[in-house]
């Protein structure tokens, strides 16, 4: 179970944040609201939401998921691979002294992104991005093997994070798109496969008894409820503009 989450308000400056996408300039005032929803659909999951206050020095901090990794044992703080992002971890790092006594670190020229890391059960998988390297995957798997996490490391062809395009929803079963379709590091799984055109929603979040779901994307709804999951739906269009899914807008523990 989890009790707790971690989310940062958007500031301003959000709207300068990295994008790769062709979707248009996210729209401020919209983003607040789809914001406070997100907040609303994790509190409705039983966890106690720690919202922390915006940072305009850092236009993509509202992404929280990418500073850190944070599981029962231990919380490790990342070392972001966008030069523009790598500071957010000076401030996770001393934010989370408020909630674990046992915090690792991924040190240079080691990099990684939280949004390149997925748990499932007691393994980890580490997606090789634009943003986490060899050496940033490698520490990864030393220091979590020490809490007796295995961890599997997967090279990306086309996705921006590992989680893009795979999610763990529990009782063995995962989320998958695109590449990750009949990959071989998820063959024990029992896949719940996600349309090409709905491939934003292959980022959705178990939580709790419930599973969240980015809204309008009913293929991957239906799929979701059909094997059993009570599913809460959130409006992410102007975080989808920055390139973010909806995990990313979390640190859940
Ligand atoms: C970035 O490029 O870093 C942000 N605009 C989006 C980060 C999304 N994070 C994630 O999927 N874990």
């Amino acid at each position: 179970m989890f009790k707790h989450a971690i989310v940062r308000k958007i500031g301003k400056s959000f709207v300068n944040g990295l994008t790769t996408s062709d979707l248009g300039n996210p729209d401020y005032e919209k983003a607040l609201v789809q914001h406070e929803a997100y907040i609303e659909a994790l509190k409705r999951c039983g966890v106690k939401v720690t919202v922390l206050e915006s940072d305009e020095t850092y236009p993509d901090s509202t992404f929280v998921e990418d500073a850190a990794v944070l599981t029962s044992k231990c919380a490790l703080v990342t070392n972001p691979g966008a030069d523009s992002r790598n500071g957010e971890i000076i401030e996770m790092k001393e934010i989370l002294k408020d909630f674990y006594d046992t915090i690792e670190y991924i040190q240079s020229p080691g990099m990684l992104d939280g949004g390149d890391v997925m748990q499932a059960e007691d393994r980890f998988y580490v997606g090789l991005s634009s943003r986490t390297n060899e050496a940033g995957a490698r520490q990864f798997k030393d220091i979590m093997g020490k809490y007796g996490y295995d961890t599997t490391i997967i090279p990306l062809k086309k996705f921006f994070h590992l989680k893009t395009g795979v999610n763990y929803l529990g009782d063995n079963n995962l989320l998958v798109a695109g590449e990750f379709i009949n990959h071989e590091a998820f063959s024990s799984y029992n896949q719940i496969v996600v349309t090409e055109d709905e491939e934003y929603s292959g980022n959705c979040v178990r939580m709790n008894d419930y599973i969240i779901v980015p809204k309008g994307f009913e293929g991957t709804k239906k799929k979701i409820e059909d094997i059993g999951y009570t599913v809460i739906e959130v409006e992410m269009s102007e975080f989808q503009k920055q390139d973010g899914g909806l995990s990313c807008l979390s640190l859940r523990f």
